[in-house]
């Protein structure tokens, strides 16, 4: 399904909108195999899901992967990475359908969009590390220097989002305070997400709202609205699929380039594998 005139002016009103079943259940089943498939990557003999038809969507898969995340973090940081760098998940984002939700809000050509910020979020119960605070996409992305409002952040359901599962929280018309000095920019480590934190006083100017969603929504976000993770109190992962969209001929637009980050622990897993064969 496509996005609706009424929540497009929902989405300008309020700094974010959830647009309904944006993906069908076979795309989504897409990107859910994929990181099935990089778990057995990584756990190759895990008997518990031998006998079914779709092991990515057995509540048994979310509670395997939190016990790698306990068991090896390193490996499950691997996964993630993995996850990461995959065509499905590209393909999954830039879809006839999927780009023509983007490129009606923004009042762009689909041809005329850039991308950046391209991520699969795997947020797991009661995690601290990454989950992020009170924030404006444009603190991170600036592609669009000056205006906010020529980009969004579309992040995609991958199962049902409840509030349990920590659903997105937003300020509601904060995109109109145009872009805050953040307080802080510190990464900790590799795997520690960067804060880019809005001050709680103008958090505290706006009312709040939380985008429970559901499997195949898109939650569409101005880059300049506040908004926050949720916690994550239930027993399953929220998986998400995340794109940034810019418009690219904006007179503000700044072009970039990537700087690669290697994970260390698959450097020491290809040198310990490097000369062991062909393959
Ligand atoms: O999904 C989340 O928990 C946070 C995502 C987010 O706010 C972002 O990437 O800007």
């Amino acid at each position: 399904m496509s996005i609706q005139q009424q929540q497009i002016d929902a989405y300008w009103r309020d700094g974010f909108v959830v647009v309904p079943s944006v993906f069908t259940r076979e795309e989504i089943d897409g990107v859910r195999s994929m990181i099935f498939r990089l778990y057995t990557r990584f756990v190759p003999d895990d008997a518990r899901f031998g006998g079914l038809r779709e092991p990515w969507n057995d509540p048994r898969f979310d509670a395997a992967m939190c016990e790698l995340r306990a068991r090896e973090p390193k490996k499950f940081g691997a996964l993630y990475d993995c996850a990461q760098g995959s065509l499905e998940l590209l393909r999954f984002l830039t879809h006839g359908r999927a780009v023509d939700v983007a490129a009606r809000v923004l009042g762009e050509r689909a041809g005329d969009l850039s991308f950046s910020g391209l991520m699969l979020r795997m947020d797991v119960p009661e995690d601290r590390r990454n989950v992020l605070t009170w924030h404006q996409d444009r603190a991170y992305y600036p592609q669009n220097y000056n205006d906010g409002g020529r980009g969004l952040v579309y992040s995609v359901a991958l199962q049902d989002i409840t509030e349990e599962m920590g659903a997105l929280h937003f300020s509601v018309g904060s995109h109109r305070a145009g872009l805050i000095e953040p307080e802080s920019g510190v990464k900790r480590d590799y795997h520690t997400t960067e804060q880019r934190a809005v001050p709680a006083e103008a958090v505290a100017r706006y009312p709040e709202a939380r985008g429970a969603c559901r499997k195949g929504d898109v939650v569409l976000i101005h880059m300049d609205v506040f908004h926050r993770s949720g916690h994550n109190i239930s027993d399953r992962i929220r998986f998400s699929a995340l794109f940034r969209y810019h418009r690219m001929l904006a007179d503000d637009y700044v072009p970039f380039g990537l700087l690669y980050q290697y994970n260390p622990y698959m450097i020491d897993c290809a040198k310990a594998v490097a000369g062991g064969g062909a393959n």
